[in-house]
């Protein structure tokens, strides 16, 4: 995942990145390995793991699982402190810049520090920002924070430039999963235009043309977890997009 803010900085002309969210809650071991399988012939850049809320015990064995069967960098995205694994190759630290809850903007990561710090885990610092979508998403709830309104890029835009300013080394923008809609375009290149950090955008995307608008606003890395639990075959679909991006970008270059 380093290497996306080497190819992303300064602006948003660089490669794009696909990453499959494996919510642990959601997968069986068979449907795991049906995405494994499919990510060999089908690009996938990384796989997220991990989700707001994760109820069963599967996540450690579903990172063994991708860990033994597939090469792609196998990232982690915690709810909590409880959810780090040492099995992973990095883990996204978020720090919910969006929201007013200390606990989510440092009090975990207190809690982690050591852990990451003796783990061989690369830890990628990340503003997280939760989007209005038009329904109260588990990461809202669960967090106790109050998501940016949908249709306020200003204040996404001071959001994120606030966390670049800190010294945070992604933004993720994040409507939450299985959104009714995902982020407007306009908040995304708002954030875009406000900030020379690569930009993570997920939730709601389950066609294609709503994973162009999203890459065409500027996201740098699109993020998608519902719509292929529910159809694997969309993980298809959106690698050929992404690679079509990056086919266009080698031809120009
Ligand atoms: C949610 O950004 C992710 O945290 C992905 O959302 O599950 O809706 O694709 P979806």
């Amino acid at each position: 995942f380093k290497h996306v803010y080497a190819n992303t900085k300064p602006n948003s002309a660089g490669r794009k990145y696909f990453a499959v969210l494996l919510d642990p809650d959601n997968l069986t071991e068979a449907s795991c390995l049906n995405l494994i399988a499919l990510s060999e012939t089908h690009p996938v850049d990384f796989f997220f793991v991990g989700g707001s809320l994760v109820t069963s015990q599967n996540q450690a064995a579903i990172i063994h699982l991708l860990k033994a069967h597939s090469t792609i960098p196998v990232i982690l995205f915690p709810s909590n402190s409880q959810h780090i694994d040492a099995q992973a190759d990095g883990i996204l630290l978020l720090s919910l810049i969006s929201g007013r809850n200390s606990d989510f903007l440092i009090g975990q990561h207190v809690v982690s520090a050591p852990m990451l710090k003796a783990s061989r885990l690369e830890v990628y610092p990340t503003g997280y920002m939760l989007v209005d979508t038009g329904r109260q998403t588990t990461a809202s709830y669960m967090s106790g924070t109050m998501p940016i309104p949908y249709d306020k890029p200003a204040i996404a835009a001071c959001t994120a430039m606030a966390g670049e300013l800190l010294g945070l080394q992604y933004i993720y923008m994040d409507g939450g999963s299985g959104a009714k809609k995902p982020i407007a375009p306009e908040m995304i290149a708002a954030v875009r235009e406000a900030v020379d950090l690569p930009l993570v955008v997920g939730g709601g995307i389950n066609n294609t043309e709503k994973a162009a608008i999203a890459l065409e606003a500027g996201a740098d890395v699109i993020v998608i977890g519902n719509h292929i639990e529910k159809n694997p075959g969309f993980l298809a679909e959106v690698s050929s997009l992404v690679s079509s991006y990056n086919v266009t970008l080698d031809i120009r270059r």
